[in-house]
């Protein structure tokens, strides 16, 4: 109960912290997108990961604050890498509570736009679960959004409960195949026929492909030849603080 209340006070004051995950464009063999993940430092509990508040933060009423705050800093931080010339487009992740706030779109574009940034260096990952309960009014609202230029992402593709029907729907740009169907695909037969015909389709369907849950270069390999676009997970990266990251960038450069 006390964590809701140290919430409110968290997004309003310095505890809370993006990290930075790259996204390895596969075939040219460079990072031009990373994924912000948030974190909480918390002054007596230490770090705590995004899924013990995020669902606090939801059904609190203080979802809509939060993601306010990681697009700011999500922006400030691109801002900063866009002078180093390390040029890069940056997702981030929203709630499906987001989007029943109906000034999201213009609340977004004017937080981006405070940094002159441009609209297509925003990505939103979300959820497929994010659109089922009132597909009518999500799809509407992304619709908006992605009338303003951002691109849309659906983040782990394959363990929601939509229909490749809402799929065919969906204004998206990017699909993102759960962890869970990479991290054991290098040897599980069931799996390569999932994440083959997953490509292939989202292809078919002009999406971009990003793995998720790469531990190991065989995967990475795998996925290179089936033509998958893009790959995120431990063994290209671990999510870090931005300082890292940025480091990390100018040393891959
Ligand atoms: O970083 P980690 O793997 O612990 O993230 C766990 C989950 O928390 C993931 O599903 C991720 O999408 C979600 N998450 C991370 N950062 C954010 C955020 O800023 N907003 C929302 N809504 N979810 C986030
Ligand atoms: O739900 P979402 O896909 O946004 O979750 C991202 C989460 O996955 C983050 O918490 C991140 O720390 C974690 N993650 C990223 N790469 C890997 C990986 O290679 N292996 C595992 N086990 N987790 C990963
Ligand atoms: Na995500
Ligand atoms: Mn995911």
């Amino acid at each position: 109960l006390s964590l809701v209340n140290d919430l409110r006070i968290a997004i309003e004051s310095d505890q809370l912290q993006l990290f930075y995950q790259p996204k390895l464009d596969i075939n040219a063999g460079v990072v031009r997108d990373l994924e912000a993940l948030i974190r909480w430092r918390h002054p007596e509990q230490g770090m705590i990961p995004p899924d013990a508040f995020i669902g606090i933060a939801e059904q609190t009423g203080q979802i809509d604050a939060l993601t306010r705050w990681v697009i700011r800093e999500a922006a400030r931080q691109y801002n900063a890498w866009v002078e180093e010339e390390l040029l890069l487009s940056i997702a981030v992740n929203i709630s499906a509570e987001n989007l029943k706030n109906q000034n999201f779109t213009a609340e977004l574009e004017e937080i981006w736009q405070e940094f002159s940034l441009p609209m297509d260096a925003l990505t939103l990952e979300i959820t497929e679960s994010a659109v089922v309960s009132d597909p009518v009014s999500a799809i509407g609202m992304l619709c908006d959004i992605q009338d303003q230029g951002i691109k849309l992402s659906i983040d782990d593709y394959g363990t929601g409960y939509s229909s490749l029907a809402q799929l065919k729907q969906l204004p998206v740009n990017e699909l993102k195949i759960d962890r869970s169907f990479v991290d054991k695909v290098y040897s599980d037969p069931d799996d390569q026929i999932i994440v083959r015909s997953t490509i292939r389709m989202a292809h078919d369907m002009g999406l971009s492909v990003v793995a998720e849950g790469i531990e190991d270069a065989e995967t990475l390999e795998w996925l290179g030849e089936q033509g998958c676009d893009k790959a995120q997970g431990y063994f290209i990266s671990r999510p870090a603080p931005a300082a890292e990251i940025g480091q990390w960038l100018k040393e891959k450069d």
